[in-house]
């Protein structure tokens, strides 16, 4: 059973929430101003579930995500500023900038990243349950990856060793329909993809990932399962209300289908949620909103004064230990 949250702890999931989605708005803001390279993918719409998830974990249990990971990053307790001085290529960055936003990462967060690879670190998320089984330790992992990493081989690889060595391991797929501009049902056999987990014989099931509480409890007897008998392969509904990346012109998509599933935004959804619970009133609420606004500025200012790395930067981490030059 999961255990009750106190009113402070779900103000704090809804502020995380806010924050998120000011985040990645502030974020497709400053990459349109050109002061954010490469490829930005947004979080915008998917934000309950990385913050159930993240609450429903232990500080010891180890996490690993794809490139859409801002949201992940902040909800795991990497510092935003940090996240987005990432973001712009700071030193100050959580990745000394060298990362960008597909490649958040804290050693000190147990966050193994942020990885651009479609379903490349499934295998590291399974070999590092191979570690906690082999020490004996009671941390597990949880690997979270769109629909589309599911028809990848990857997935099938690290699934059935999973299952075969019963590891510690919660797969956690955040269905969002699309992979890029492909349909989940033009891409994959299986458009229900919790199914997949029945080919190996493992636990799994589908749930809401618009509700931060389903979610919570979810991952957190996905997790109990997982501790005590092996994998977990959960499947979490959800929609991004943005395109893939940057740039999408979105063509594979109704507008009306987008407008349907912004009627069912997790944000929207808790707040009417806390306030038929009596949680909190609208003032208290909007009270969170301007705080996260106050952040906000906070964030960018850390982020844009922050220094770029020094040339010499672009020799080091390369090789684990460099050879000096002779
Ligand atoms: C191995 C590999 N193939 C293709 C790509 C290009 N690519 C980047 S994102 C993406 C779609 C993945 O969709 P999904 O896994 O559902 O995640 P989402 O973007 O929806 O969160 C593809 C095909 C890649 N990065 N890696």
């Amino acid at each position: 059973m999961t255990e009750a949250l106190s009113r402070e702890e779900l103000l704090e999931l809804y502020r995380q929430m806010v924050l998120i989605r000011r985040f990645e708005e502030k974020s497709a803001e400053l990459y349109t101003q050109g002061k954010i390279g490469g490829f930005l993918h947004l979080y915008i719409g998917e934000e309950a579930i990385a913050v159930g998830a993240c609450k429903a974990k232990r500080a010891d249990d180890h996490l690993f995500t794809a490139y859409r990971d801002h949201g992940w990053a902040i909800a795991r307790g990497l510092d935003p500023k940090r996240v987005m001085a990432e973001l712009l290529g700071k030193v100050t960055g959580v990745s000394g900038g060298k990362g960008g936003s597909m490649h958040l990462a804290s050693a000190e967060h147990n966050y193994w990243g942020g990885h651009a690879i479609v379903g490349g670190h499934l295998p590291l998320a399974t070999g590092v349950g191979l570690a906690i089984r082999y020490k004996g330790e009671d941390s597990a992992v949880v690997c979270a990856f769109g629909e589309g990493s599911t028809n990848i081989g990857y997935f099938h690889e690290s699934i059935n060793l999973a299952a075969v060595w019963d590891l510690p391991v919660v797969f956690l797929v955040e269905n969002n329909r699309y992979g890029m501009g492909t349909a989940v049902d033009r891409a994959s056999a299986v458009s229900d993809i919790f199914q997949k987990g029945c080919a190996y014989d493992i636990a799994n099931a589908q749930i809401d990932g618009q509700k931060v509480l389903e979610v919570y409890e979810a991952v957190q007897e996905a997790l109990d399962h997982a501790r005590r008998e092996g994998p977990f392969l959960l499947e979490a509904i959800t929609y991004r209300y943005v395109g893939h990346s940057m740039g999408d012109p979105e063509r594979y998509r109704q507008k009306a289908e987008i407008e349907e599933w912004r009627a069912r935004d997790p944000i929207r959804l808790f707040a009417a949620e806390l306030k038929e619970r009596e949680v909190a009133d609208e003032a208290t609420l909007e009270e969170i909103h301007r705080a996260v606004e106050d952040e906000l500025v906070e964030i960018v200012r850390f982020a844009e004064e922050s220094p770029e790395p020094d040339d010499a930067a672009l020799c080091e981490h390369v090789y684990v230990n460099p050879i000096p030059h002779r």
